[in-house]
């Protein structure tokens, strides 16, 4: 068993419905159980100008499924939600990322892992440290929680408080 970490997004529809409906799908994958959920946060959209806020979270799974077939399931559960590829960081009804995978370094075309942005950002940062402030990144050699403090240190202001789903 592995435990992954996942970031959920989305900025258009009902996003807390499409949270809801994406976690109890990955809760049906085979041999997955979705072990915790942060706090879902409202954030400021990063990406081109003129996009709703998003809301982000994160959720831990503990799996035997390998990584690709996991990220192959996550685009399947996208694409159930109207998840369509137009722009780069466009508006998305839902996007699933594999944030991080243990200590595990993967690279390949279609998956790094951990997500290579993620210590540039709080909306992945600050739900992340909901469940694992201690996580490690493996190359960074900084914990979840140590990147969460850098980005504020570097004048982005926190988030708002998160809530429950
Ligand atoms: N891919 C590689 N590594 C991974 C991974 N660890 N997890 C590949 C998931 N996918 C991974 O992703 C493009 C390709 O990345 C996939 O085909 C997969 O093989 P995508 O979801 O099709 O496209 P995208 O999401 O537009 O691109 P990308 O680079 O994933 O964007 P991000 O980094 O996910 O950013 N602002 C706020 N506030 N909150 C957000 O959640 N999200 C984005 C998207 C932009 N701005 C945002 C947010
Ligand atoms: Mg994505």
């Amino acid at each position: 068993m592995m435990t992954v970490y996942i970031a959920l997004g989305g900025n258009l529809d009902d996003v807390k419905a499409a949270f809801i409906s994406a976690r109890s799908m990955i809760a049906a994958l085979p041999d997955t159980r979705v072990t915790e959920s942060s706090k879902r946060y409202r954030t400021p959209a990063i990406g081109p100008a003129g996009q709703p806020d998003y809301l982000n979270a994160v959720i831990a799974i503990a799996t035997e499924m390998q990584p690709i077939e996991l990220l192959d399931a996550l685009q399947a559960i996208e694409l159930e939600h109207g998840r369509e590829r137009k722009e780069h960081w466009g508006a998305r009804t839902l996007d699933l990322d594999i944030v991080a995978i243990e200590q595990e370094i993967i690279s390949l075309e279609r998956l790094s892992v951990p997500h290579p942005l993620m210590f540039e950002r709080q909306f992945v940062l600050r739900p992340l440290c909901d469940l694992a402030p201690e996580w490690q990144h493996p190359q960074l050699k900084l914990s979840a929680a140590e990147g969460l403090e850098k980005i504020i240190a570097a004048g982005e202001s926190p988030l708002p408080e998160g809530e429950a789903w």
